[in-house]
């Protein structure tokens, strides 16, 4: 049997400057001010500081205009399906645990449509980092509201504004297991940049949520309303998951969107938890289900 794949040990190491990860070939596709020029920047910036080889990178995206973003990162890369960057992104790194996965995609993308596979990359603890460029609207097909969305955005569905309570991306994670929880607003590159690398690095799956401004089609949430309302959360015990709840719900009564680098704590992951079983059971020669499910069981 071929030595088993080592997960992330890991990062075949380059020495790259962040214009080395940008890939040149794809003409720039989102519009002047958007916000997910700053996800971008600051992705590169963490793929230097990590040094990541781009042959060992996968960038795996869904659909919108966040999920543009593979197209320019020198890298492996997967445009999937609407809402569905989540399971493909889990088959990438179970086949491959060598190699590094970082999935991309919008509020839409990830919490409509994509809803009901985020509970499960967070409980699997599925070794991939996921960056939630979170714009509070569906910019790619041009303005309707989506699940982050406040209820007094007007939209072109909603002119009198939303009916609905929206969901909550940081809290949504925190409950349902995510490892690695974080936020920024993508224009502070600094701090986005020092969460993902982080997140990279971090073994289990990230969720980074990174606020972004579409001038497009949220006249709410302008990059001066991000950036004025955020506040860098520090002193809980981000190991403490009910601590980092109530540090985040502390900030939000207060009317302030918390930033930083939130929860973190280290579990098994899936992969991991696969080689050992495949390790208990005898390898994947011998691999023999018989060994695994009681067949006599009716
Ligand atoms: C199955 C399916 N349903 C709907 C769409 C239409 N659609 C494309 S992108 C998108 C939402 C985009 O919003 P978001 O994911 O927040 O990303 P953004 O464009 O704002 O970055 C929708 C509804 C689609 N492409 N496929």
């Amino acid at each position: 049997m071929n030595a088993p794949l080592q997960p992330q040990a890991h990062f075949h190491k380059v020495d790259f400057k962040p214009k080395d990860y940008k890939d040149e070939n794809t003409p720039s596709f989102w519009c002047a001010g958007c916000g997910h020029y700053g996800v971008l920047t600051s992705l590169l910036r963490a793929l230097a500081e990590i040094g990541v080889d781009p042959n060992f990178l996968v960038s795996v995206s869904g659909i919108g205009c966040s999920s543009r973003l593979p197209y320019f990162v020198n890298s492996y890369k997967m445009h999937t399906l609407h809402g569905r960057a989540g399971p493909v992104a889990t088959g990438v790194q179970l086949a491959r645990p060598d190699l590094a996965v970082v999935v991309s995609g919008g509020d839409g993308d990830g919490f409509s449509i994509g809803g009901g596979h985020m509970p499960h990359l967070a409980r699997k603890n599925i070794n991939i980092t996921y960056i939630l460029m979170d714009n509070h609207v569906y910019g790619l097909t041009k303005g309707q509201c989506s699940p982050t969305s406040r209820e007094e955005m007007k939209a072109a569905v909603t002119p009198y504004g939303g009916m609905e309570e929206p969901v909550d991306p940081i809290m949504y994670m925190l409950t349902y297991g995510a490892t690695y929880v974080a936020q920024s607003f993508s224009g502070n590159a600094k701090l986005a940049a020092q969460l993902i690398k982080d997140g990279m690095e971090h073994k289990g799956f990230a969720f980074i949520n990174l606020l972004s401004q579409c001038p497009s089609f949220n006249e709410l949430d302008t990059a001066v309303a991000f950036r004025n309302a955020c506040d860098e959360v520090t002193g809980h015990d981000i190991s403490d998951r009910s601590a980092a709840m109530q540090a985040v719900n502390a900030a939000k009564q207060a009317g302030r969107i918390p930033t930083g680098l939130l929860y973190k704590t280290e579990r098994p992951t899936l992969d991991q938890r696969m080689a050992e079983l495949v390790e208990r059971v005898g390898g994947s020669k011998d691999y023999d289900l018989r060994k695994i499910i009681d067949l006599s069981r009716p």
